[in-house]
């Protein structure tokens, strides 16, 4: 019988862990870049973007806000090389007007700098790291057998990652139900 309690509560550890995960993946956060000091230069702010980015932990599905005195200010969205070396020429995305949301839908690294001349040399520039899912700080991987076959490339297509996004929730469920059928089966044998 203690057998029996020992499985049943780590059976309830299991079951409540992997719901909070299904719960956090399913309603994304929003993070205000700076926090209260928003998006400006570090010697005016004192905001080490560096140090914000790392005391967060992102996951797909999450946005970032930029807040910044439009006239003063603007997001670009840019690639490492753009990140690091401050040249600017041809950013992947152009945003002002003082208030810029992000949508991080994509895993992997994600690049932003302010466009203003001299500002992303100094310091005013952002690196996140995106998670697929909570509880797994790198890219799922799914056993070979579970993969679906590849549907054949549609050209024009423009939701190139809901099917992705959709499997994760269905592995999610389906572990979540078999967990809560491991724990019914449990208590039916008491
Ligand atoms: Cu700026």
């Amino acid at each position: 019988m203690e057998n029996f309690t020992g499985r049943g509560s780590a059976c309830m550890v299991v079951l409540v862990v992997s719901l909070l995960a299904f719960i956090r993946g399913s309603f994304a956060a929003q993070y205000v870049v700076g926090d209260q000091n928003g998006w400006s230069l570090p010697s005016t702010n004192g905001v080490n973007y560096s140090s914000w980015s790392a005391s967060h932990t992102f996951y797909r599905g999450d946005s970032l806000v930029f807040d910044y005195p439009p006239d003063v200010h603007n997001v670009r969205i840019v690639d490492e090389t753009q990140y690091t070396t401050c040249i600017l020429t041809n950013p992947q995305g152009i945003a002002g007007g003082g208030h810029t949301v992000l949508n991080l839908t994509v895993v992997g690294d994600h690049f932003f700098v302010c466009g203003v001349v001299g500002h992303c040399d100094q310091g005013q520039k952002l690196k996140v790291f995106v998670n697929a899912n909570a509880g797994s700080p790198g890219p799922v991987t799914i056993p070979a057998s579970q993969v679906p076959s590849p549907a054949p490339p549609s050209p024009g297509s423009s939701g190139a990652h809901a099917p992705s996004l959709s499997f994760t929730s269905f592995a999610l469920s389906v572990i979540v139900g078999a967990v809560v059928a491991g724990y019914l089966s449990l208590r039916l044998v008491e």
